[in-house]
């Protein structure tokens, strides 16, 4: 593996890390990291090559809806009001994703949410920590989440770098008075609620809105090519995450009491089709066709793959061929939830549902 990162000259002064060098000083390797290097006394073509650098990985991928209800329902001492349940076949199916979760090993969930739209480019959180209070703009009277986030600001720039090297246009967020979108912090909740793994968020930047679904379906696609990339590169065991109901036709008006489950239903039975078909795809193991027909889709159901989550992850996973587990359906407020993952490695996916 080689490489064209540099090492600080102090480096080289400790005595476990120059096990070696060449008369000409030209070769130095390190006991620490096993990493030989070879400097050429002209900075731009030294570089090191090493045994033990491990590829990164993506270990699983999620489709994550993020209403904020089944926050609500799940009662979190983050959020301030109170429920007395609710969305039950969702929750439990998110719980049962959760535990797979902890029996994981990975070093950091990535997220592309939909409610951080970004018209110039694509833009990665960019600083350490986030914290502050999210209000949803359409449900305050549900969702007022504390929350304190830690962030892989290493991934976070290397998939921006990529994601530049591939021509997409691409900002760090470094602002620290920035909030944090209510998808981001759903989906991450209901994953992981201990919060004891740093995130990426990447924006949703909305060619759609300027080209048509198409180009979305194909700039997302680069995207999730671009943050692969850099995954490999980083080392790092990585959980992606794509954070969006499917079909997402949605009541007008709440009911009074937002978790009473005698009122939640499936708004309109075509969507509720189109749905299933996605999700036949998914047991069956044809992303590529599922991303193909996905602008149809996202057209006819005004659904929140429009904002291109799930082609990025799509992409970045190679268009898996084997089968997606499947963890719930339900509606919320009529729009079509389904909780999903795609495990690479055969000994471990399951059939869960
Ligand atoms: O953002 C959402 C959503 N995607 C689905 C349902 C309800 C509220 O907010
Ligand atoms: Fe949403």
């Amino acid at each position: 593996m080689g490489g064209n990162r540099t090492r600080s000259p102090r480096y080289w002064e400790s005595p476990q890390a120059t096990v070696e060098a060449c008369p000409t000083s030209r070769l130095r390797a390190s006991f620490l990291t096993n990493e030989v290097w070879y400097f050429s006394e002209r900075f731009s073509l030294d570089f090191f090559i090493s045994d033990n650098m491990p590829k990164g990985e993506i270990v699983l991928g999620c489709l994550a809806p993020h209403p904020p209800h089944v926050v609500y329902a799940e009662n979190p001492e983050q959020n301030e009001p109170v429920s007395e349940g609710g969305w039950e076949t969702l929750r439990w199916g998110y719980n049962r994703l959760a535990r797979k979760l902890k029996s994981i090993d990975y070093d950091a969930l990535v997220i592309f949410t939909p409610h951080w739209q970004t018209y110039i480019g694509t833009h990665f959180l960019g600083l350490p920590e986030f914290k502050s209070k999210s209000v949803d703009p359409v449900f305050p009277n549900i969702f007022r989440y504390n929350y304190d986030i830690k962030v892989d600001v290493d991934l976070a720039e290397k998939m921006r770098e990529k994601a530049s090297e591939h021509g997409i246009i691409t900002k760090m967020m470094r602002n620290q008075d920035f909030r944090v979108d209510y998808g981001t912090i759903t989906s991450c909740h209901m994953l992981n609620p201990d919060w004891d793994k740093p995130i990426v968020t990447i924006s949703s930047n909305r060619n759609a809105h300027y080209y048509s679904a198409e180009v979305m379906n194909e700039q997302a696609a680069a995207l999730g090519r671009a943050c692969a990339e850099a995954i490999e590169e980083s080392g790092k065991k990585v959980v992606m995450i794509s954070s969006h109901s499917l079909s997402h036709r949605h009541f007008v008006t709440e009911s009074p009491l937002p978790e009473d489950m005698s009122k939640e239903h499936i708004y309109n039975h075509s969507q509720y089709v189109w749905d299933m078909k996605l999700v036949d795809l998914m047991r069956e193991g044809k992303m590529r066709e599922l991303i193909d027909i996905l602008p149809e889709f996202t057209e006819q159901t005004i659904a929140e793959t429009e904002a291109g989550g799930l082609t990025w992850m799509m992409a970045a996973m190679g268009f898996p061929d084997y089968s997606a587990e499947i963890y719930g359906y339900q509606s919320v407020i009529g729009t079509g939830n389904l909780v999903a993952a795609w495990d690479p490695n055969s000994v471990t996916r399951e059939i869960v549902l």
